[in-house]
């Protein structure tokens, strides 16, 4: 039991649980935790690899208690900090409003010890703007803004109601294939607009990914991007950075990252997607390492014999040991994936074409067991509820059954009939 200023570390994962964590293993990936200062922000970040595989953390410091937050309730520059979203890398996440413009936006707020402490720190968050801030897509996270204030450096994005694409996971249990294969690809387009402008993401996990209010998937978190033509300097042969369970074997061996280690990382996301867990799992990182290195992945059809042949085959491609074998960027894993997902349909994904990528007021559907509900506004006031249900009908066949109850019929429903 960590004591109370004491949070519980998973170095596979990258995470830090809260204290009340009372488990010694994972709750993800069930490595052993390790006791570390609650302070420090460990979800990703370099360490060094000693050879009996523990880490090396950095030097400790003086740190207010997490309880305390003088940004909650309070105004940094025109953001009016609401409530904390979370605590990434660098610093904290609030959901803010932005006072000029009267709309709500996520503001990262680098924590200013690190800033203090060490320039790497503050580089890694003004290089995270300015990656952020080349990339303007669908599929990517909108960096807004850039600044300091009072001290304090700040980026603003847009707010993602939906959370990140793990804790979505984690509540849900492991996605419909062709769900999962639907949110592959909209990652795989997000990587695909990085890597065609040069810049490799080096830490592409779930938990980097966030939701839209309509479960549509976008990429952040660029704190350790790095533009190609840089992506040599500085990372030495023992100095790993970014995410074990999402990390190439290559990297381990101390090659540089690449798009091709991005794509691994986006197989990482494929399979946790397709069955709930992580591929490769071991009791230290060393034993975790040498599972990425040396391990291969067993047949998932035994397992899951729901997921079609050929989402197996393009995942174990994603997943390929070799580089060579590989997709060599996010375009050819996108073109991989979306050839693969050929006539299937998910029908979330049908939804979104029929009534838009956006939320609008006439049409709201969430997700059942079973498939989906759609909530439709008709003329007067009134609403219509229609189920879509996928049925499995024979092995590899599936029906859509769609469906709606009405209410009691009501004479004025009927105003060109009058008896
Ligand atoms: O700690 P969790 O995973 O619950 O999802 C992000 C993470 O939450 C959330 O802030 C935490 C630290 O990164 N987050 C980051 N950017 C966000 C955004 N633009 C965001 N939530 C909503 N919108």
């Amino acid at each position: 039991m960590p004591q109370e200023n004491q949070s519980l570390y998973c170095v596979a994962c990258n995470r830090c649980f809260a204290p009340h964590v009372t488990k010694e293993t994972c709750p993800r990936c069930r490595t052993p935790l390790q006791s570390v200062p609650s302070f420090r922000f460990m979800d990703t970040q370099e360490f060094d690899l000693t050879e009996n595989g523990s880490i090396t953390l950095p030097e400790e410091t003086n740190s207010e208690s997490s309880s305390t937050d003088p940004l909650l309730g309070s105004t940094l520059h025109v953001y009016e900090c609401e409530s904390l979203l979370g605590r990434g890398g660098m610093g904290r996440v609030y959901l803010a409003r932005h006072l000029d413009l009267g709309r709500h936006c996520a503001v990262k707020v680098l924590d200013p010890q690190f800033s203090s402490l060490d320039d790497d720190y503050l580089d890694r968050f003004l290089h995270e703007g300015r990656s952020a801030a080349a990339l303007n897509h669908p599929h990517i996270v909108t960096t807004h803004a850039i600044g300091e204030s009072d001290g304090l450096f700040f980026l603003e994005m847009e707010f993602l109601p939906g959370g990140s694409l793990q804790n979505f996971l984690h509540s849900r249990g492991r996605l419909h294939p062709l769900a999962a294969t639907e949110l592959a690809i909209q990652i795989a387009r997000g990587l695909s607009e990085a890597h065609r402008l040069g810049i490799v993401h080096r830490d592409l996990k779930l938990d980097n990914v966030l939701l839209t209010r309509q479960s549509i998937a976008k990429i952040g978190d660029f704190g350790l991007a790095k533009r190609l033509v840089n992506s040599s300097a500085g990372d030495g042969a023992h100095r790993l950075i970014g995410t074990p369970h999402y990390m190439a074997p290559e990297l381990f061996a101390g090659e540089t990252a690449t798009t091709s280690s991005d794509v691994y990382a986006l197989g990482v996301c494929y399979f946790v997607l397709l069955t709930g867990r992580v591929p490769f799992s071991g009791q230290t990182l060393s034993q975790l390492i040498d599972a990425i290195q040396t391990g291969s992945l067993t047949s998932l059809r035994d397992e899951f014999p729901d997921i079609p042949l050929e989402f197996c085959e393009c995942l174990y491609l994603l997943m390929s040991p070799s580089r060579a074998m590989r997709p060599k960027s996010g375009t050819e894993a996108l073109q991989l994936l979306e050839a693969i997902l050929g006539e299937h349909r998910d029908l979330e994904s049908l939804c979104r074409e029929a009534f838009g990528e956006e939320e609008s007021d006439a049409v709201h559907w969430k997700r059942t067991d079973e498939g989906l509900l759609l909530t439709l506004k008709i003329p007067g006031g009134r609403t219509q509820q229609v189920s879509l249900e996928i049925h499995r009908v024979a092995p590899g066949q599936e029906s859509v059954k769609i469906y709606s109850i009405c209410c009691d019929a009501d004479m004025s429903f009927y105003p060109a009939f009058p008896i």
